[in-house]
């Protein structure tokens, strides 16, 4: 019997010391259960601590993202308060193993959700939608991991920031996006590459974090997932990503 807290305390180890760690299932496989059962208890570990819940992340809902990290499944995450960063603000490098950074976009619920539903359904719940961006830290060296270790992993999630928020009437189904390093464009890619449209990563989200027995929340943030691969993160880049209807969102590195 894998001892699923002591991993747990492994991965938010290594996440709060910032130091890579090689992958869980080099010592033991993990079933897609047990995967989310460490995750669960490690973003446990952070509300102990303190910290709020605030969403959920979701990861692997475009191909481009996919073929990154050689892992063709998708995937959720939980999302904290402690992992947010203000439109503008800043995010010291030293406190991540080897970010990347992505282009999302994000929906912010006005209502609970959960379960099976339908686009038009998992929409009438949302109370807006943003750019945004998010830090990916794979707590494993050389950002190299399977299923079972990325979702134990939280999925990677390091921080998010969003961007000003707009009315869901907005259609977010084929927006074009660039993300920016010091002004020079690094990725260019389109909001349908999630899924062939992001709400289908909100309903995604609804129906595993239902299963999961936690609905999604009213007040909630919702990430639909990178729309282009990501991009490495350096001390000293201003990174800023402009979508198209939405406008744009940005972060410093220190
Ligand atoms: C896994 C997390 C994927 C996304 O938006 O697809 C993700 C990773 O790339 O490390 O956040
Ligand atoms: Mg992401």
């Amino acid at each position: 019997m894998a001892d699923l807290a002591g991993l747990a305390q492994t991965v938010d180890d290594a996440a709060r010391q910032a130091s890579a760690i090689p992958q869980l299932t080099e010592s033991a496989p993990l079933t897609p259960e047990q995967s989310y059962r460490i995750q669960a208890l490690s973003v446990g570990r952070r509300l102990a601590r303190g910290e709020r819940r605030v969403g959920v992340k979701m990861g692997l809902t475009s191909r481009a993202k996919m073929i990154q990290v050689g892992v063709s499944e998708v995937i959720w995450g939980r999302l904290t308060d402690g992992m947010r960063i203000a439109d503008g603000g800043t995010l010291e490098r030293t406190r991540f193993v080897h970010p990347r950074i992505e282009p999302e976009v994000a929906f912010l619920l006005r209502r609970p959700l959960s379960g099976e539903l339908s686009p038009v359904e998992a929409l009438a719940a949302v109370e807006a939608v943003a750019p945004a961006m998010e830090v990916i830290d794979s707590r494993y060296r050389d950002f190299k991991f399977s299923l079972a270790d990325v979702v134990a992993d939280n999925c990677s999630s390091a921080a998010f920031v969003i961007g000003p928020w707009a009315a869901p009437s907005s259609d977010i189904a084929n927006l074009g996006m660039l993300l920016e390093v010091d002004g020079r464009v690094v990725q260019v890619g389109s909001s349908a590459a999630i899924l062939g449209h992001p709400l289908r990563s909100l309903v995604a989200a609804a129906r595993l974090s239902g299963q999961a027995g936690e609905a999604l929340d009213a007040g909630w943030i919702v990430l639909a997932g990178g729309a282009t691969a990501a991009h490495p993160l350096a001390a000293g880049m201003s990174v800023r990503t402009v979508m198209q209807a939405l406008g744009s969102v940005a972060l410093r590195v220190a």
